[in-house]
């Protein structure tokens, strides 16, 4: 099966890449053609994933799926969520994200978070939507260097490493993406043979 993989994110591909079997090709937006800024204008996860996976479908017409993740902080009701791509402003800098996100939680005890994902799925114009979260806590410096994003800042729970501090197998086989990927996989996996 042919799947489009509706994202400008280099580190999102190459997770995403490297947990796919034999059974899928992935193209990227590249490869169909898709050069034009895709629109992620709602105010949730769910509804940016919808909307980026929806523009690939409606103008190319291919099977596609669309990832959209954020890192919900409990001492921030839940910021920075669906605006952490640009949380420290425009242009996009992990850097300075990262860095805002520590200044905001300075001297607070409560470090709790979550990383989740949804990924939408559209297959032959029908919407299909996998969720994923990963719970941890976010440190008070950086480490590691691997990964991307938030990484560096994020223990997962069960773990004495960041997501910065394990290789992406690892990370994948614990991570938002990785659950919400499977799950799409299962699903597709588990669909009536045509
Ligand atoms: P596309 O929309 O093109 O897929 P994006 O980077 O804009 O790429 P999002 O809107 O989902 O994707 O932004 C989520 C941001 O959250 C992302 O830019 C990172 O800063 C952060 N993020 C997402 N997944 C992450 C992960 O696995 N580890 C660390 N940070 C992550």
């Amino acid at each position: 099966m042919t799947l489009c993989f509706a994202t400008n994110n280099a580190n999102k591909l190459e997770e995403i890449s490297a947990m796919l079997g034999d059974q899928f090709v992935l193209k990227t937006l590249q490869d169909i053609g898709c050069f034009e800024e895709i629109p992620e204008t709602q105010d949730t996860i769910p509804g940016n994933s919808r909307q980026k996976a929806e523009h690939v479908w409606d103008h190319y017409r291919i099977n596609c799926f669309a990832d959209d993740s954020g890192l919900e902080v409990d001492a921030l009701d839940g910021a920075p969520g669906v605006h952490s791509a640009y949380y420290g402003g425009h242009p996009r800098s992990y850097e300075r994200n990262l860095n805002l996100l520590l200044t905001n939680l300075n001297g607070k005890p409560n470090r709790r978070a979550r990383f989740r994902t949804v990924i939408t799925l559209v297959i032959d114009g029908n919407y299909h939507s996998f969720e994923g979260t990963a719970e941890g806590q976010i440190l008070t410096e950086p480490r590691g260097t691997g990964g991307f994003g938030y990484d560096p800042i994020f223990q997962p729970d069960g773990y004495d490493r960041t997501f910065a501090e394990m290789s992406m197998e690892e990370k994948s086989a614990i991570s938002h993406r990785g659950k919400a990927f499977a799950k799409l996989v299962s699903f597709l996996n588990n669909l009536p043979q045509s």
